[in-house]
């Protein structure tokens, strides 16, 4: 039968998705997914971490300006994008969850990439799961019929509309043609204006409170990240996901540069040249072949009071009696850069310099480095290191895993049978880990962290740990010596421990400090050393830290007052236990080398550097000349030509060491002859 033209439907308005009812899809979305992340939010249990009305702020806006391409889309699209784009983020938001659960972290491009580390959590998942993320996916109930509903009436609307067609008639249709013709311009307008507008006012309530906190309380947040907590603390988790892509790809862009060969050829012939003094002495490779390695890094622990004493008490009594029979490095400086603790550990166990901006082990955790427990363990050693405190803490985890550790004991590893300051007792900590230690086949290599003497130092001590600090009672720096005094008989113990159960005499054991103390105290440190310290003197005690190694066999025990540094370390102790460090392209020396024209050049990643003679401070603009240059001997300023050659060869290690993590090159360089 025909119908007669003037009941057929083409001009009826058939369902659309309006602006109107997008809009409120939109809202809907919006809203069900700040309550997501509101619950992953609350699973997360972050101490001094609330979610405000600045994060639900731009966390809305995060929503907003990941969907805003919706309202572009033909209206028959928009039901099913954001039903995809809730799913995605609904999985994306669990797969943190659990993720976080094992490992205390949020995902990243590298971690996903790097599956290894989601597989270890292997046969656990089902353990981190909980009845109530069932919450997660309530909407889901609301979309499927969502769906079949948008479905069903695109499916009408088809019917309508072939009807329609089946009885048009040209003239009219001409005419109607026409009239939708400015209709369908006008709400492609509409459209694109929407959605410009979601983005705009989306990107803009992320954006501006994200930038006005990187810009104040959470300075250089994005450069100096140091964990991804304090970063998601900040920008909430969308916006979290969106910064660690984009730094992800802007690495993977600099990794993938080339370099030119006449660069890789230089930096080739750098490591070449030293190689003699990354090497061992003739006769000296492999004197302490098999022995253990025990490797403490003391938090915030500094020289200056070492061997010293305050109002009659010494404050390190145990490391100044293990230094009769230990090597002390009094020059000894750390070389770390933003990456502070993160970067001591570098130094220590890659030997090479950290960044000028963020740290290594949360930038480059996906380099191939030769590190210390990589080297190690084709040697036959096992290899594991030791940190009581939350595993993610500067990317610990991640980083440990790329660069060999067997196993990483974190806090969740230790009996909390001590707790003091930011996590157990250093007393405990070197104690418990001992244990571990015991239960560990021989020879073994020990990284340990020690954490008690952290800022701000206040530590709840018994009083039978306490030292009368006389006119510093009650202050920071008091506390300070009393956190240190507290750590010098937690290594004392473990020491006491380690010769009881006869670990002592097959263990080369090395304890240095990892960086400053932070606290700008020149008369108080003054007074701790018995003299007056110019703005020099104390510029260079807090680049100093102490390094003491103590052999299975106490040999070699003296002061040595050589320039030495962080990155000494690795070349060092890889020549004792019969590896030749020269094989390998490391930036430090080899302490023991008894070439006298060895390299003495210790460079710190400020561009300071020191051989023994000078001390150079560069200045912050930059230009050599405006640098200062002091006289170690006279400890007063000279001609800071003196400095030139020693700065122009500073410069340069601390730009190959930056080419070489920066474009992941310690692999290139081995493959090349
Ligand atoms: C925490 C600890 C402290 O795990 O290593 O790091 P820091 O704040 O000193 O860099
Ligand atoms: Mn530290």
């Amino acid at each position: 039968m025909r119908r007669d033209p003037s009941t057929r439907t083409t001009n009826r308005p058939g369902f659309r998705p309006g602006l109107l009812f997008t809009l409120g899809l939109e809202l809907l979305f919006v809203i069900s997914m700040l309550i997501k992340l509101k619950l992953l939010h609350d699973n997360l249990q972050l101490p001094y971490i609330d979610m405000n009305a600045t994060d639900t702020l731009i966390a809305a806006g995060s929503l907003l300006a990941l969907s805003f391409w919706v309202f572009w889309l033909p209206p028959r699209g928009r039901v099913p994008a954001l039903i995809g784009l809730d799913l995605l983020l609904t999985v994306l938001i669990f797969a943190d969850l659990v993720y976080f659960r094992y490992f205390g972290d949020f995902l990243t491009v590298p971690v996903l990439l790097q599956a290894g580390q989601v597989e270890s959590l292997g046969g656990s998942i089902a353990e981190l799961l909980r009845w109530h993320d069932l919450w997660l996916f309530a909407d889901w109930l609301l979309l499927i019929g969502l769906g079949i509903w948008s479905g069903m009436r695109r499916r009408s609307q088809r019917a309508s509309r072939l009807l329609a067609s089946n009885g048009s008639n040209g003239d009219l249709s001409l005419r109607s043609d026409t009239f939708a013709e400015g209709g369908r311009r006008r709400r492609l307008l509409g459209r694109f204006t929407a959605g410009l507008l979601v983005l705009v006012i989306g990107a803009s309530a992320a954006f501006f409170p994200i930038r006005q906190a990187s810009q104040t309380w959470a300075k250089n947040l994005l450069e100096n990240n140091w964990w991804n907590m304090s970063m998601y603390n900040v920008t909430g988790l969308l916006a979290f996901h969106a910064i660690d892509a984009y730094q992800y790809t802007r690495t993977a862009i600099g990794k993938g540069q080339e370099l030119s060969e006449e660069r890789l050829n230089e930096i080739n012939a750098w490591f070449d040249e030293h190689r003699s003094s990354r090497s061992a002495s003739p006769g000296q490779l492999g004197r302490y072949q098999g022995s253990n390695v025990v490797m403490i890094q003391g938090e915030a622990f500094m020289n200056f009071f070492i061997g010293k004493k305050i109002n009659g008490q010494p404050i390190t009594p145990n490391l100044d009696a293990l230094m009769n029979d230990s090597l002390y490095f009094n020059q000894f400086y750390h070389q770390t850069g933003q990456g502070r603790t993160s970067d001591a550990d570098l130094g220590a166990n890659v030997s090479l310099h950290p960044l000028p901006s963020g740290s290594v082990f949360i930038r480059y955790a996906d380099n191939s480095f030769d590190t210390l427990p990589s080297v190690l363990k084709p040697q036959g050693y096992a290899a594991n290191v030791y940190h009581a405190y939350d595993g993610s803490f500067w990317n610990r985890t991640r980083m440990y895993k790329q660069m060999g550790y067997d196993r990483f004991y974190t806090e969740k590893d230790y009996a909390q049978d001590e707790p003091l300051g930011w996590s157990i007792g250093d007393r405990s900590f070197l104690d418990q880990s001992v244990g571990f230690m015991e239960e560990t086949p021989q020879p073994f290599y020990s990284f340990l962290i020690s954490l008690s003497s952290h800022h701000p130092y206040n530590l709840a001590l018994k009083d039978e740990e306490k030292l009368d600090v006389g006119e510093f009672a009650g202050t920071t720096f008091g506390d300070y010596i009393q956190a240190v005094h507290y750590v010098d008989s937690a290594l004392g113990d473990m020491v006491k421990r380690m010769k009881q159960d006869g670990l002592w005499e097959h263990t080369i054991f090395v304890f240095y400090g990892d960086h400053d103390y932070s606290l700008d105290e020149r008369e108080a440190a003054g007074k701790i050393m018995g003299r007056e310290l110019s703005k020099f003197d104390y510029d260079q005690l807090m680049a100093q830290v102490p390094l003491l190694i103590h052999l299975p066999d106490g040999a070699l025990a003296g002061t040595y007052d050589k320039p030495a540094g962080q990155l000494d370390i690795m070349p060092t102790l890889l020549n004792l236990l019969g590896v030749d460090a020269g094989d390998y392209k490391l930036m430090g020396r080899n302490l023991l080398n008894e070439d006298a024209a060895a390299d003495s050049l210790v460079v710190l990643r400020s561009g300071a550097f020191t051989d023994g003679k000078i001390y150079y401070e560069p200045s912050a603009d930059g230009v050599f000349e405006n640098g200062l240059c002091y006289d170690l001997k006279t400890r007063q300023q000279t001609d800071v030509e003196r400095a030139r050659a020693g700065y122009e060869e500073a410069v340069k290690r601390l730009g190959i060491s930056d080419d070489v993590i920066a474009r992941d090159l310690i692999p290139k360089l081995k493959s090349q002859p």
